[in-house]
């Protein structure tokens, strides 16, 4: 048993879609809390103007009735209130009426640091905006609205997931990264920056050094990477152990099995050890920039300044929530494989039976 998620939908099209497998029935799941979550996500200094047009909030359209999970794929929907401003621009099917609003003439001077040319390139389109589009992180609230029911799954075994903030623009503190961010807005640039996401109450045992593939770091790490603009991360002390002696660099285990530090970031070997989950992801500074960086015109061959379009000045304050679900959407997806049932109850005593077994307590 594992958790399956399938997403689809473009920045401004009509909606963005997810569909969840493998939640046992009987979880509860609580609207306001995926909405504050998706709410969190929206809400950041530096954000675009678009965010204030946005609601994100959650429809469930299958798989869920009276607020508890029924076992069955979970359908969510969340509008993209802009869509309006796009409607002939992005219409599915071919617009009908005159040309109108936003998304009308094609886009065909890339962005450095975007997909836009790779994307382009690979699926043959002679509009960047076709690639540029699924390509944008609007997509990460369906990964908000997945995580924040994962941490509602991963709440009944007992564990917690938060990120914050650590660093923005090489800066700390929300005097100087608003600071930071508002000198780089003057400027028309944009700002990247460093998040940390914790997670309290993991069991040991989860992942496995059995395959590659299987390694809870690993797959931890593909989860984060695999956010818009992510270029690192690191578990736990990560590459600073590189410049250690092991003598200095590993996690001594006490009579009662826990440690005293945790450099490792609560795992080894690919599993969890029962300490808490800890990782960083380093953001690049978006790229979208109100003073462009030099391109090419794909259809002229000539050389000319890339896409100017409204973004962020920085997202990092979103980069927290998305990978906190992330990481979230990740352990839940381990201790669905580690603990299975198709009845929460199922889940919730084999995870009791197995702590038991090792004699664990959280
Ligand atoms: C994004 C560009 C901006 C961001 C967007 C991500 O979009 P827009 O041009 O519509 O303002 O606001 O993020 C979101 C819409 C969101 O909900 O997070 C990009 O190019 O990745």
């Amino acid at each position: 048993m594992s958790l399956g998620l399938a997403t689809a939908g473009e920045s401004h099209g009509p909606a963005l879609v997810a569909i969840l497998t493998g939640l046992p029935a009987g979880l509860e799941l609580d609207r306001a809390a995926i909405d504050d979550d998706l709410r969190r996500r929206r809400e950041g200094y530096g954000r675009s103007p678009r965010q204030q047009l946005e609601r994100d909030e959650v429809e469930v359209l299958a798989g869920l009735r009276h607020g508890l999970t029924l076992g069955t794929p979970l359908a969510l929907v969340i509008r993209n209130r802009d869509h309006e401003s796009w409607a002939w621009g992005m219409s599915p099917w071919p617009p009908e009426g005159e040309r109108s609003g936003k998304g009308t003439e094609p886009v065909t001077l890339p962005r450095p640091g975007h997909a836009d040319l790779a994307g382009t390139l690979k699926f043959g389109h002679d509009d960047v905006r076709n690639a540029l589009e699924r390509a944008s992180a609007r997509q990460t609230a369906c990964h908000v609205a997945a995580g924040a029911i994962a941490k509602t799954l991963l709440a009944a075994i007992g564990v917690f997931v938060a990120g914050r903030v650590l660093e923005i623009g090489g800066e700390s503190g929300d005097d100087a990264t608003r600071t930071a961010t508002d000198s780089a807005r003057g400027d028309r640039d944009t700002l990247g920056g460093i998040v940390e996401v914790v997670a309290t109450g993991v069991p040991p045992g989860l992942g496995s050094y059995a395959e590659k593939g299987d390694r809870l770091d690993a797959r931890l790490a593909a989860a984060v990477m695999g956010i818009q603009a992510v270029k690192g991360v690191e578990i736990g002390e990560g590459f600073a152990l590189a410049r250690l002696r092991g003598s200095e660099a590993h996690d001594e285990i006490e009579p009662d099995r826990r440690r005293s530090s945790n450099r490792a970031g609560g795992l080894e070997g690919g599993v969890s050890n029962g300490e808490a989950v800890v990782l960083r992801a380093a953001m690049k500074p978006l790229p979208t920039l109100m003073r462009p960086l030099g391109s090419v015109d794909l259809e002229t061959g000539e050389p000319g300044q890339a896409l100017v379009e409204r973004s962020d000045v920085q997202a990092v304050d979103a980069l927290a929530v998305v990978a906190e679900s992330a990481v979230a959407w990740e352990l839940a997806r381990a201790a669905r494989e580690k603990f299975g049932g198709d009845a929460l109850a199922d889940f919730v005593g084999a995870h009791t039976a197995y702590l038991e077994r090792i004699d664990w307590r959280l």
